[in-house]
């Protein structure tokens, strides 16, 4: 077992997943603002300090995934927030793309940027306790797009990220998003999504990545927003399972969803089908945003002081999404330990 195969599997084995803490400034204030609280660098740290000294990060989060601000902050009792995570038994990540900016020769796409300086900024989020990293690509679906440009651009600049992340002893997720937006079908996310893997797989190939030492973090194939046609969870199940087994190499180890704007529920209820199903090799778990943050959040938006019940929400969901990856989450479970 590799040294970066080690990282991995502390991140995704035993049930566990992954907190997406990386909101940049921009988004976590936006959050922050949702919920009637000023979005300051105090504000923003007291919350997901909160969320990262919980009893769940113990039990059910092998990894947190940090922004910039985040991983050089010290807690209100002088903890260095790696520190932190790593005392809880999780590993530390951090976001390293600086994010998705107009992509040149295409109207409406996006590229994802950060490439510059990159190998100096991998070697001083090493020194500060990262073990993991994260880059985020985004595709949206439409009569044009994904076009060949962004379908290439991007996955050439995942594969240039997780060949300077190996090389700096760090495990890279690798997060092609295909954007839920759109009056698409299930069958359409399902061809893009398949077709945006493969070509992100031949990149990272191409720069004889050690799939081993990976972690894929997609979308689930799910129906546009504003599809009139609705998909049963047990539909989402099946053809997620299926375009993985189609177009993720066997060597992946670790296959951790987004939660792409579904509600907590919806997430919670998807994973823990598709582990019922789950046929292939790889362990699916999850690496959630909003969908682990957002009950917590908005309690806590109204109960700043309340840091006992902010974090029994944010131990509740994470719980829920372990019993998810042990195909083990039932309705009565949810609303049993929600009480
Ligand atoms: C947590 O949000 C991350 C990105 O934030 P910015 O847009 O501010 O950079 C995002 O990459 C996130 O990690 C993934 O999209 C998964 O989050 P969700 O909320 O979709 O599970």
């Amino acid at each position: 077992m590799s040294e970066l195969n080690k990282i991995v599997m502390k991140i995704v084995s035993k049930g566990k997943g992954i907190l997406a803490a990386d909101e940049s400034t921009g988004t976590m204030s936006k959050r922050l603002d949702s919920v009637g609280v000023k979005s300051t660098s105090d504000s923003r740290l007291s919350f997901r300090e909160t969320l990262f000294s919980s009893e769940g990060m113990k039990n059910f989060i092998g990894g947190v995934i940090l922004y910039d601000e985040t991983i050089k902050q010290t807690t209100s009792s002088g903890v260095k927030i790696p520190e932190l995570i790593n005392k809880s038994g999780a590993v530390t990540g951090i976001k390293v793309d600086t994010g998705a900016k107009d992509l040149s020769g295409s109207r409406s796409e996006k590229i994802t940027e950060g490439l510059d300086g990159l190998r100096d900024r991998l070697k001083e989020y090493y020194t500060l306790g990262a073990r993991f990293t994260k880059w985020r690509a985004v595709y949206s679906i439409s009569s044009s797009t994904p076009s060949k440009l962004s379908l290439i651009s991007n996955a050439h600049a995942l594969a240039r990220y997780a060949s300077l992340v190996q090389e700096a002893n760090m495990v890279p997720i690798v997060e092609p998003e295909l954007l839920m937006d759109g009056n698409h079908d299930i069958k359409k996310c399902y061809e893009v999504t398949a077709e945006i893997l493969k070509i992100c797989y031949e990149q990272l190939d191409l720069f004889k990545i050690d799939l081993s030492g990976t972690i894929l973090k997609p979308n689930m194939i799910l129906p546009g927003k504003d599809c009139e046609k609705k998909a049963s969870t047990e539909e989402i199940a099946e053809m997620t399972v299926n375009c993985l087994k189609e177009s993720v190499p066997n060597k992946v180890p670790g296959i951790a969803f987004l939660s792409g704007g579904q509600s907590e529920l919806e997430a919670t209820k998807n994973l823990n089908t598709i582990n019922k199903i789950n046929n292939t090799n790889f362990i699916m778990t999850f690496s959630y945003g909003r969908a682990l943050q957002q009950s917590a959040l908005k309690y806590w938006g109204k109960n700043q002081k309340d840091i006992i019940n902010t974090k029994k929400i944010f131990n509740h969901r994470s719980k829920m999404n372990n019993l998810s990856v042990k195909a083990e989450w039932s309705e009565q479970k949810e609303s049993q330990t929600a009480a």
